[in-house]
């Protein structure tokens, strides 16, 4: 059901600094940049290996748009850092009601809008062993041939 890391989110103060700390140190370029006011953040997708079609393996920077955010909440508690972790999947529906059945608390109902229009829900850490769990669906335009 879960065939990928899609991302790594990673929280930051400067979105435009710590971009250049990862182009510098290792050589990773921002692939895509954007802002999800629904999410509230600022983003920015390094592309760590894979093609750009929607099934690579990312760093996700992200920066709050505001102090009532999920990020901003996280930075003010415990600073920069891994914020959370993203597993990919075809059906992110389906997969969220499969954890959902096992006990996880589902955060979103609904699927959300998440990076270049993919689906997205979250798992709440605490029922994750502190990890805060994305699962991503990659948008039908971002694979070859949808
Ligand atoms: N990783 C691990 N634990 C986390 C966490 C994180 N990122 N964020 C919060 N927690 C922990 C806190 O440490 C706290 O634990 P204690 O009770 O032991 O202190 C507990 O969860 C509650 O934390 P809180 O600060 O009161 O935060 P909230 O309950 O208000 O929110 C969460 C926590 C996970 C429900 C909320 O951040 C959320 O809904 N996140 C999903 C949306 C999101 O993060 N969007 C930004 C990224 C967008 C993207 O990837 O595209
Ligand atoms: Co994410």
């Amino acid at each position: 059901m879960f065939s990928r890391i899609d991302h790594v989110g990673i929280a930051c103060r400067d979105l435009d600094a710590t971009a250049e700390f990862y182009r510098r140190t290792y050589g990773f370029e921002v692939a895509h940049e954007e802002v999800n006011e629904q999410q509230g953040v600022r983003e920015a997708m390094l592309r760590v290996n894979g093609t750009d079609d929607g099934h690579a393996t990312c760093l996700q920077l992200l920066e709050p748009t505001r102090p009532d955010s999920p990020v901003a909440k996280f930075l003010d508690s415990r600073g920069e850092g891994v914020h959370h972790i993203a597993f990919g999947t075809g059906d992110v529906a389906a997969a969220a009601a499969a954890v959902g059945h096992t006990g996880v608390r589902v955060l979103d109902a609904e699927p959300r809008q998440g990076t270049s229009g993919s689906r997205i829900v979250f798992l709440h850490p605490k029922d994750c062993g502190g990890v805060l769990t994305e699962l991503v669906e990659a948008a039908v335009s971002a694979v070859p041939g949808g």
